[in-house]
């Protein structure tokens, strides 16, 4: 790792209170920053907020205050949040800073002086949520906008365009020049396919309203405000004093921003573009993480199931919290926040993987030893510390691959290795049998082992693990990293003091229930509720009617299977034997069999219900028997 590390999170719309999907990309930042610390680098760390353009005036207005006034309130709770999460950030910066204002001037400057700013007059489908435009051919029915849903309008406008047509080459020829600067691959790929189609000139002004930075005194032209995406990117340069007082700037040699995969495009396309333009080194690293869902739903004000960062934090602790954000979820997949996986993690990992075993040290230290355990160098553990070390080994490039659900269960076989170690060597024993220089051994073993296991986990759960750290008598910092973990060393004693349980078992919920409206409650299905009926396309071989009966048919069905399936359907009053037989239909073939006049039917005939009676649902096209339909 270079001695210089930077990295950012995205800086956030004040438009929105935080939720649990802010915290996660903060938090991950924070778990960077605070790895590459403890490794020795110089780290410089940037959050903040993101106050100006279209959606911050608009919901300023809705509540009768000034776009700056709502973006104080706003911004303040974002940073309140960070502080009391004790997020080591080194600048919160908020794009109404002056030197950020004056940086982003300079900018558009700089980009108009050599030709990569001009004028020119722009329609297009514009959707105020994403603060984005959109062509036609992008948009959904109803010229809804990809990204939100949300209805988009047109705009026709006077504008400034950025000249990005004109990086393509550069830019492709930048993601084939390392393979792990856009994580994960999969959206590598992505953002490549997208520019090889072409990429348009982008519109980096406004003039349909004010909140926004101004372009600079020489272009003369007081209607426009600059883009609010092209103010928000530049944050990552001016924040280290780019354009201003750059003494920080030593920091962009050794970029990595962490966003969340709904603004990769920007990141990964127009940023780099802004930067050639600007002659700026471009970053190391774009890590696009996935998203989070609630209960396996969107999250959304509307719904109002969106979660409040501190309420989990305050039910569970905030260092579970983070802890179960960065496990449970791969990078770049999306995760969903369901409490009972949280509490899982915090009773199997927390409290009876970790806290158990540094509770049995404790215990046995202080029973057995008054607290100081000194080995003597017997041969015992030779295998397992060998394990050990080769285990801490590949941590390290886990992490800077942004694998840290990885990491973390990797660092957990360490404690499992502990755990089995006791339980093998049965140290209550032995000290009923005097081998008690033995037990001092497995001692030591266990101490060393927690301390290394602290020492990696501290960058996700650095107060739990200064506490562990504390009760063995050591101070988790650079140095003893390097030799307990780098150069794989062990401790021969250990003075160690006592600590109360770290993690106690959670027994019930302690989040307040979603609020869903009791109507939502009665018809809403999970997507794995849904998936549980199994749906296919069948030929109807053979009907005929159920004497006694008016309504029902007997029908024996092809669902591509060994024998025919019969099934009795009810539509006898619409449709005659002949006009079904060799027609097509859709089955729900996982229905339990069922007897209807004596009939035993296995599976059930689709049929749409209008004032007009039943017609039977089918596919559009002929379609092989047996095809699930989804
Ligand atoms: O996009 N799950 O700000 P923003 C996971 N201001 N992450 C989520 C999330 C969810 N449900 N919702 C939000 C902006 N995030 C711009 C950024 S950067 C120069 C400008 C995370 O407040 C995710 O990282 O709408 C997303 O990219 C970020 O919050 C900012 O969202």
């Amino acid at each position: 790792m270079s001695d210089l590390f930077y990295v950012t999170s995205p800086i956030y719309y004040v438009n929105d209170v935080p939720h649990i999907g802010h915290a996660y990309s903060t938090i991950l930042c924070d778990a960077l920053a605070r790895n590459a610390r403890l490794r020795g680098a110089e780290v410089f760390f940037l959050t903040g907020t993101d106050e100006h353009g279209q959606k911050i005036e608009q919901a300023a207005k809705a509540r009768n205050e000034t776009p700056k006034a709502y973006a104080d309130k706003i911004g303040g709770e974002f940073k309140k949040l960070w502080d009391d999460f004790d997020i080591s950030y080194n600048r919160f910066i908020r794009t109404t800073d002056s030197d950020h204002e004056l940086g982003v001037q300079k900018a558009f400057e700089i980009m108009r002086a050599n030709g990569d700013i001009y004028k020119g007059e722009f329609e297009g489908q514009y959707c105020v949520s994403c603060e984005t435009f959109w062509n036609e051919s992008q948009l959904l029915e109803g010229g809804a906008c990809p990204d939100c849903g949300k209805p988009t309008e047109l705009l026709k406008e006077e504008n400034y365009f950025f000249r990005t047509s004109a990086y393509q080459d550069r830019l492709l020829a930048w993601y084939a020049s390392d393979e792990s600067l856009i994580l994960p691959k999969s959206r590598r790929n992505e953002v490549i396919r997208f520019v090889e189609n072409g990429l348009e000139d982008l519109s980096v002004t406004r003039t349909t309203f004010e909140w926004g930075i101004k372009l600079p005194k020489s272009a003369n032209d007081p209607k426009h405000v600059i883009y609010v995406w092209l103010d928000a990117l530049m944050n990552y340069v001016t924040a280290l004093g780019w354009g201003t007082d750059e003494h920080n700037m030593r920091f962009w040699s050794n970029a990595t921003h962490v966003i969340g995969k709904d603004i990769l495009r920007f990141h990964a396309i127009y940023w780099p573009a802004f930067l050639m333009s600007l002659n700026l080194p471009l970053p190391k690293r774009i890590a696009a993480h996935g998203w989070w869902t609630r209960d396996g739903a969107k999250m959304s004000k509307s719904k109002g199931n969106a979660i409040s960062p501190r309420e989990v934090a305050d039910a569970y602790g905030l260092e579970s919290f983070r802890y179960f954000m960065l496990r449970d979820v791969p990078f770049g997949q999306d995760g969903d926040f369901a409490e009972k996986a949280l509490i899982d993690r915090v009773n199997s990992d927390l409290a009876n993987d970790l806290g158990n075993l540094l509770n049995r040290l404790l215990g046995m230290a202080d029973r057995y030893f008054a607290f100081n355990v000194a080995a003597a160098d017997l041969p015992c553990f030779d295998e397992e510390k060998k394990q050990i070390d080769a285990i801490a080994a590949t941590l390290d490039p886990l992490f800077e691959a942004m694998q840290m659900h990885r990491y973390l269960e990797e660092l957990w076989k360490i404690f499992a290795i502990g755990n089995k170690a006791v339980n093998d060597f049965k140290p209550w024993e032995k000290m009923k049998t005097g081998a008690s220089d033995q037990v001092a051994e497995l001692l030591v073993f266990m101490a060393n082992l927690l301390l290394k296991g602290a020492l990696a986990l501290s960058p996700i759960m650095p107060k739990s693990c200064d506490l562990i750290a504390k009760s063995l008598g050591v101070t988790i910092d650079a140095p003893t990293r390097r030799s307990l973990i780098d150069r794989a060393e062990w401790i021969a004693s250990f003075t160690l003091a006592a600590q109360p349980p770290l993690f106690a078992r959670i027994d019930a919920p302690r989040l307040t229930e979603i609020p869903t409206n009791a109507e939502e409650k009665a018809n809403l299905i999970t997507i794995d509720e849904f998936k549980k009926v199994e749906l296919k396309i069948g030929s109807v071989i053979e009907a005929k009617r159920v004497e006694h009966s008016a309504k029902l048919l007997l029908l024996r069905v092809d669902l591509g299977e060994d024998v025919p399936r019969q099934i009795v359907a009810g539509v006898g009053e619409f449709y005659a034997p002949e006009a079904i037989e060799g027609t097509q239909v859709c089955v729900v073939s996982n229905l339990k069999p069922a007897k209807l006049m004596g009939f035993e039917s296995r599976g059930m005939v689709l049929a749409i219900e209008d004032k007009n009676g039943l017609r039977l649902a089918r596919p559009e096209t002929a379609t092989a028997n047996g095809a699930p339909i989804k």
